[in-house]
């Protein structure tokens, strides 16, 4: 079965006309927040925890927990999308923005591209005119908590223009780079940019990925 037609029979569920311009193509809407990952939840001790920013800048530097939430905070209510096909409207993250760490740590990339780190051995490469924008964030906390372990605690990224594969949990570098390089997902099939509204789910032949692969996740 090719993909518009997947997409024609899949069962959607009604979504108020206001609400429906919210949700990109193929995509259904949860209320629930699935928990989706490669490998195990990892367990840190705060202490130990660092967050290196490397590459194409002036000044390599190593941050702590302490050293983040000294920055500016600012909370960003976003709607998510996962390309195994759920979104999420309104979530509320909090932590630092991008534009923000890079203002007040003076960091002054050399070029236009960056590969996210995270545990366990996680990359997403993004543009960094992706990550420079007002809605953009390094979160600590979801909906007034701390995140979850489960959820990347104590850090992950939120960029919620593009699809939620490239919201790192549990980053801990940010290395600039002058030309663009896959990450993970990026290297199994996925697209460089992923933007949900243009279905860029793909970078070659559609994938096969069960209609029912996240319901089938985690929650909590
Ligand atoms: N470190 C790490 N971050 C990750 C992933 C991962 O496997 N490892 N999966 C990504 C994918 S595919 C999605 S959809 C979101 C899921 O975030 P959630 O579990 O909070 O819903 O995390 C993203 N960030
Ligand atoms: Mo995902």
């Amino acid at each position: 079965m090719n993909k518009a037609d997947r997409i024609k029979r899949m069962k959607v569920p009604a979504v108020d006309p206001q609400l429906a311009k919210r949700l990109p193509p193929g995509q259904v809407l949860t209320e629930r927040f699935p928990i989706l990952h490669e490998g195990e939840v990892p367990k840190y001790d705060l202490e130990n925890w660092t967050l290196k920013i490397f590459g194409a800048i002036d000044k390599e530097m190593t941050l702590t927990f302490e050293d983040i939430m000294k920055l500016n905070q600012s909370s960003v209510t976003c709607d998510i999308h996962c390309v195994t096909r759920w979104s999420r409207f309104d979530n509320t993250f909090t932590g630092v923005l991008f534009k923000d760490l890079l203002k007040e740590l003076n960091i002054n990339p050399k070029g236009k591209y960056v590969m996210l780190h995270a545990d366990q051995d996680y990359t997403a490469n993004l543009e960094l005119s992706d990550l420079d924008r007002d809605d953009v964030l390094l979160a600590h906390s979801f909906e007034n908590e701390p995140l979850t372990d489960k959820h990347g605690w104590p850090l992950r990224l939120v960029v919620p223009h593009l699809y939620f594969w490239k919201s790192v949990k549990w980053i801990r570098g940010i290395e600039f780079f002058d030309e663009n390089k896959p990450g993970f997902w990026e290297q199994n099939g996925f697209h460089m940019n992923g933007d949900p509204f243009k279905e860029e789910r793909f970078s070659g032949e559609d994938l096969p990925i069960p209609e029912d692969e996240w319901e089938k996740k985690d929650y909590d």
